[in-house]
């Protein structure tokens, strides 16, 4: 019996497509659209300046996009169908840890690499072997923002702390925050939870003034903590706000508006990173979008760009059109993690369980001109 399968799964060995399709399955509709878009940009802006600059030794890559929603059902499907249907060498996706908490153990059983383009959770990359992440984890990044509103502000000594019960990122992120927190001489007043579906948050804004606090600190997604912001502002709350990685989008800016004004977000990437291909990543995304690429985008540039350069090292041993699929798969898998990479976020490789091993984190708060328009203003 085990013999006949191992026969019947060696016959049935596809060859590597060209042009190479490399899986993406990030947020394209839903509340979580608001961060999977930008990412999708990121993505594309990668496609055309790898195939613009000869490809994989000449073959240029295509990107496959499965539109992975904000749930882990749809997470799960675009894995599937990438994976089984669309041969895909790798997946770059899902938007959140949430989904891939769900969707990762697939491409883990059919042995397909994964870049996390922005799961932070704590135990993203010990899913599987198959996982790894150029998104740093939240707890390195989360604690800059708290350690900026110290800066800003050295009177504040107590703080209200609210998070997503619903949302693995969202509870992770708390985590560090409040830690983050104590280290720094700061006492949680009171901790308030809350959905990621929810819109009205008068009970938890409630709780927040009653404790009189200086620092508020908020881990949701972007469209619930937008709102969160908006009626801290509007019920009477004056004191800073440092909000997690999902408000860290311009999509919140129509959501809170002229409230946004403050907030301060931790960033894993700064369009001022010297290096010489971030350099190049700012200057196409600006002459595209006429403006300076966010964190989002940047990450997932950097998603395509290691698979490809990881491509690239397998096609100088053996034309990837020679490979059949399932051995490539297994090779990028085990190059992704071997290489050292110049990407948009500065130089990043892998330790062996596939965690980022970045060098630069920054801190950014946003200051809107109006309702409508505003920008992460980067904080010394
Ligand atoms: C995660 C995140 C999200 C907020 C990114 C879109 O960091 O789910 O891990």
């Amino acid at each position: 019996m085990t013999i006949a399968l191992a026969l019947i799964a060696s016959v049935s060995a596809e060859k590597v497509q060209t042009p190479v399709p490399i899986g993406v399955a990030l947020a394209q509709t839903s509340n979580t659209a608001l961060l999977g878009q930008e990412q999708v940009i990121g993505a594309r802006l990668a496609e055309k300046h790898i195939n613009a600059h000869g490809g994989i030794g000449g073959t240029p890559i295509k990107l496959v996009f499965q539109d992975a929603a904000g749930d882990e059902n749809s997470a799960i499907n675009a894995f599937q169908n990438l994976i089984t249907k669309s041969n895909v060498v790798g997946i770059v996706g899902p938007t959140l840890s949430q989904q891939a908490f769900a969707a990762d153990p697939i491409a883990e059983r059919a042995r397909v690499p994964v870049l996390g383009p922005s799961n932070t959770a704590k135990g993203i990359p010990q899913i599987g072997d198959y996982v790894a992440r150029v998104s740093a984890p939240i707890a390195v990044v989360a604690p800059n923002a708290v350690r900026q509103a110290m800066k800003l502000d050295p009177k504040i000594k107590k703080a209200a702390v609210l998070y997503a019960q619903n949302d693995a990122f969202s509870v992770s992120e708390t985590e560090a925050f409040q830690k983050a927190a104590k280290d720094q001489g700061i006492s949680v007043a009171t901790v308030q939870k809350f959905q990621t579906t929810d819109t009205d948050f008068t009970t938890q804004v409630t709780a927040v003034l009653n404790a009189d606090v200086d620092l508020v600190i908020l881990s949701g997604l972007a469209a619930d903590g937008g709102n969160l912001v908006k009626q801290l502002r509007q019920l009477g709350y004056k004191g800073l706000i440092v909000g997690g990685n999902g408000l860290n989008t311009s999509n919140i800016f129509p959501v809170c508006q002229k409230y946004c004004d403050g907030v301060i977000i931790a960033q894993a990437y700064s369009p001022a990173q010297p290096s010489a291909a971030n350099q190049l990543f700012v200057k196409e995304y600006r002459a595209q979008y006429k403006k300076d690429p966010p964190q989002f985008a940047a990450q997932a540039y950097a998603g395509v760009q290691v698979m490809t350069d990881a491509l690239r090292v397998l096609d100088r041993k053996k034309k990837l059109a020679q490979w059949d699929l399932d051995e490539l798969r297994a090779a990028l898998n085990k190059q992704i993690l071997a290489g050292k990479y110049n990407t948009p976020l500065g130089e990043l490789r892998f330790d062996k369980e596939g965690e980022i091993l970045q060098k630069d984190f920054y801190v950014a708060q946003i200051r809107m001109k109006d309702a409508k328009t505003g920008t992460f203003v980067f904080l010394k």
